[in-house]
This record gives structure tokens, sequence and C-alpha cells, in this order.
């Protein structure tokens, strides 16, 4: 009997999995049956930008966390797809830090090429996952939101690619039940204009804050306080952009900061990050992690330790994202396929420790790119996925991370060569902070 393998969520690493198995396809292998499970009603993961917060039409929660104007925040260069270049998409080669919406684009077009739509159901939800330990296989519940049925189907694998930037870790502080003006999560932030001319506080000191920030201020707010709990990020601001101490309380709209200082605001976002969450998978398989570059549980990354048939894509912290769910992807396919033999469980469990000891030795921003670059190679290393030069996306991060020092408002305007052709990206026909429109006909130039 052709084995079954589960596939939940279409977004970014889902779609690697099914682009994996439809490569090997190809090739003339004999692939499982493949089903892949997406609660939302079209693909691409957090790239379908979603205008709604809060609970969706089916009363699911709302998984978007993008919002209006986003633009890559780091070079593409650092996530091309290794079968499938910008140059193959888009026709000619086009500049280092797309808008959503062409990434978007990008994400697609390798995956209706492909023609991989036919093996996902969409509208969705998987409701429960449990491994029967009789026959072997996974029971796998799923509400079908069109149909308002729902209904259990048996796998031998299951792979769990549904992301983890999409539940809120939402902290409080004094005072917010008094608080006269708004509270959001990033997770429920959709439009930099809604915030124009007004004092705005972001707790916070990763991506969402800095990104959530420029926009912004890009987009005229007033003011952009940023607050630390650890440290401050210490880019040179623009001169009505500050970061203070953590914030201690406020009162009516005064905010008060750990060193004493005051501020008055109209507005708090709280970028203060997500939990990695899956109640739909049973208490013995479910990862439970911080955001980091080694998970645990997970050997290379990817297999569930204690029960291998279950998988898990895309869950670590992410410097490398598109090209390393590929590589994933590939290897996963290939445990399934039987192609890579996996150690013991005891030797599984070691060598994740030593990759855990080793993302800890390893420090800064610098060590923990390189350390990912390393992972990636080693999983492509052990498939058919095509090569591509690392060393050189690793080189693209680095002075990404360099002009980000020079100036935080100028970092997109900068090129960087692919490490998959070889080419240099030209420069974008506007610098980012005068580029209001984010539409993909705008950034590509096309005429209408
Ligand atoms: P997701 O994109 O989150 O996709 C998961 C899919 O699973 C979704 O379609 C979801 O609906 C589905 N799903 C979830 N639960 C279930 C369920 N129970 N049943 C069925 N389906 C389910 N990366 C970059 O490379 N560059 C960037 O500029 C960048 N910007 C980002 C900005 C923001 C605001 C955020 C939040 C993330 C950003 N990322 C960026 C990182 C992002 O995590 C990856 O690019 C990528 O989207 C991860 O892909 P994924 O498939 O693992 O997860
Ligand atoms: P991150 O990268 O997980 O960062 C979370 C930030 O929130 C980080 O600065 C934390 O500070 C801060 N944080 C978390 N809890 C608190 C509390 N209780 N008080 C104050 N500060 C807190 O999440 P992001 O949303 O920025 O980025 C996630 C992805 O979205 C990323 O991959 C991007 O591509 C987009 P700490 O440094 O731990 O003190």
């Amino acid at each position: 009997m052709t084995k079954r393998v589960a596939i939940i969520g279409a977004g970014p690493s889902g779609l690697a999995q099914l682009r994996a198995f439809q490569s090997a396809q190809e090739k003339g292998a004999e692939i499982p049956d493949v089903v892949c499970f997406e609660k939302q009603s079209d693909w691409g993961g957090l790239w379908n930008y979603s205008w709604r917060t809060g609970l969706d039409e089916y009363g699911e929660p709302v998984h978007g966390s993008m919002y209006r104007y986003l633009w890559s925040n780091g070079p593409k260069e650092g996530l091309e797809f290794a079968d499938y270049s910008f140059e193959e998409h888009f026709g000619r080669a086009i500049p280092s830090y797309p808008p959503r919406a062409v990434l978007y684009d990008y994400i697609i077009g390798r995956v209706e090429k492909a023609n991989v739509r036919q093996w996902i159901r969409f509208d969705s939800p998987i409701r429960r996952v449990s491994y029967d330990q009789h026959d072997g296989m996974f029971q796998v519940t799923v509400k079908d939101n069109l149909k308002d049925v729902e209904y259990s189907e048996k796998f031998d694998h299951v792979i769990v690619a549904s992301g983890h930037f999409s539940t809120p870790n939402v902290p409080y502080f004094t005072g917010f039940d008094l608080f006269k003006g708004r509270i959001l999560h990033a997770h429920d932030f959709r439009d930099a204009m809604e915030f124009k001319d007004k004092d705005l506080l972001l707790i916070g000191t990763s991506y969402s804050a800095e990104d959530i920030g420029s926009q912004c201020w890009k987009y005229g707010a007033k003011s952009i306080t940023v607050s630390h709990r650890t440290a401050p990020m210490g880019h040179k601001w623009p001169i009505n952009w500050e970061e203070l101490p953590l914030l201690v309380k406020v009162e009516g709209n005064t905010a008060t900061f750990k060193d004493g200082s005051k501020r008055d605001v109209d507005a708090i976002i709280l970028c203060t990050g997500y939990n990695h969450h899956f109640p739909f998978i049973d208490e013995e398989l479910r990862l439970k992690t911080n955001n980091r570059l080694y998970p645990v549980n997970l050997y290379s990354g990817v297999v569930w330790e204690h029960n291998p048939k279950l998988m898990y894509l895309g869950m670590q912290d992410q410097w490398f994202t598109f090209n390393m769910f590929d590589a994933q992807a590939w290897y996963a396919r290939d445990v399934i396929m039987g192609r890579i033999k996996l150690p013991s469980q005891p030797e599984m469990h070691a060598d994740i420790n030593r990759n855990r000891a080793e993302e800890e030795a390893g420090g800064d921003d610098y060590a923990a790119i390189k350390f990912q670059g390393k992972y990636t190679m080693d999983l492509m290393a052990q498939t058919d996925y095509p090569d591509f030069d690392t060393d050189g996306a690793i080189q693209a991060f680095f002075e990404w991370k360099a002009h980000k020092k020079e100036n935080i408002m100028t970092f997109r305007d900068h090129g960087y060569k692919s490490a998959l052709t070889g080419t240099m990206a030209p420069k974008h026909h506007t610098p980012w902070i005068d580029a209001l429109d984010d539409s993909l006909e705008c950034y590509l130039d096309i005429k209408s």
C-alpha cells in the first residue's frame, strides 16, 4: 500500500514539502500519497496578506501577522530557492528587498509551475493529531469549514509546517487596563497610516519593533519611543525616535520607564514576539520551545526524536528562510522515502544536544548566521536539493548587517550578489524611504 503523508500548513515550509515530493516524482520516483491541510482559503502562509485580525470568518484565530507596506527585512539573496531563481521567475534580476506582494508572487510562481495545488485541502484547520501505537499510524482530525463537518483520516507520517510567528506573546504592564489609547500586539498591526501624527510606544527590540517603528515613522508618526527589556537596538535613529529602558507602568496616557523618565503616548504596540503554539497536537508529540536556532527534540532540526514518523519544518528562529525550509523539506522527504536512514534515538538525542551546545557557545548574530548557514548546508548535502553558494548567502547577510549599522533607514537601498546565479541585484528605482507604494506593479515598474 502507498504510504500516506499529511502536511499541516501551506505556507513557505509546507509548500517546500510539496515541491520536494513533486520534484522526486518528476525524476521518476514513486512518491507517497500527499495531502496538505491549510486552514486559510489560499496558500502562501504569512505572505498571504490578511486584513483580518482576531478571529476569521469561521471563528478560527487569524494566522496572518504581516502588515501593509511590508518589505523584506533581509536581503532576498539569503532566501532564494536553489531550484528556482528570482531571475527565472521575473525574467530579469530585481533589487534585493522586495515588498511582500513581490515575494508572495515568487513563492507562488514555483508551486504553480510544479502544479501541486491539487494536493492541498483549503479551509481545513487541523483539530487533532494523535498516534495510535496499535497500527503505527497517526489519526488526523480536520474541520472542513466549507462543509461545516469534522472528519478523521489515518496517515503514516505527519509533517507540521504551521509556522510559529502567529500566536502572540502578550505581556501585561501595570495600568494597561486604564490606558486611554490603543494597545495592540504586532500580530494585529496592519496599517502604519493609523498612527500618522501619533506618539507611539513600542515594547521589544527585535525585527517587529525595528520594522513597525520604521514603517510608522516613514508614514508620518509624530514620535517613536522604543522600550527595551535587555538592551537597546542602538541604531542611529531619526531625531523623533528614542530608546528607553523597560516600561514600568502607564497612568492615563503617561508611560513611566525604569530610569524614571516619562512620556505621553497615544498608542502602545507590543513587539514582544510569538509563542510556538500547537494545541492540535497531542501532548507527547508536541514541540515546546522558545524561538531559537536549535529547538529541543528535533533531530536535524526536523525529526521528532521520540517518534521519527513525525516531523516539523521551519521551527527555528530564522536568518535563512525559504532555502532552509527547502533543505528541511528535501531531507524530510528522503527520510520518509527511505533514502536517508536515521540513527538510534540515543544517538539522535546526543546529536541534538551537541548542536544546542554549539548554538549556545556562538554568541553574536554573525555566529548565528554562520551556524544556520552550516546547518542548511549539512542538510542539503544529504539530498538532491540543488547546491547554492551558502557562503555567498552568508556574505550577503553580513553586508546587510553592516548596511543596517550604517543607516537603518537606507539599508534597503543596497543590492547584493545572488548566491545562485552570481548576478548583482540592480538598485531599486526609488529609495525605500520615499517609496510609499508597495505594489508589485510599482516595484517592478510595470506600466498599466
Ligand atoms: P507560515 O508562513 O506561518 O505558514 C504556516 C501555514 O500553516 C499558514 O498558511 C497557516 O494558515 C497554516 N496553519 C496554521 N495552523 C494550522 C492548522 N491548525 N491547520 C491547518 N493549517 C494551519 N521571512 C523572510 O524571509 N523575510 C521577511 O522579510 C520576513 N518578514 C516577516 C515579517 C513578519 C511580520 C513575520 C511574522 C514573519 C516574517 N518572516 C520573514 C518569517 C516567516 O516566518 C517566513 O518567511 C515564513 O512565512 C515561514 O513559513 P512557514 O510555512 O514555516 O510558516
Ligand atoms: P522576536 O524576534 O522573538 O523578539 C521578541 C522581542 O520582544 C525581543 O526584543 C524581546 O526582548 C521582547 N520581549 C519579549 N517579552 C518581553 C517582555 N515581557 N517585556 C519586554 N520585552 C519583551 O520577535 P519579533 O516579533 O520581533 O520577530 C519575529 C519574526 O517576525 C521575525 O522572524 C521577523 O522576520 C518578523 P529580549 O531581547 O528577550 O529582552
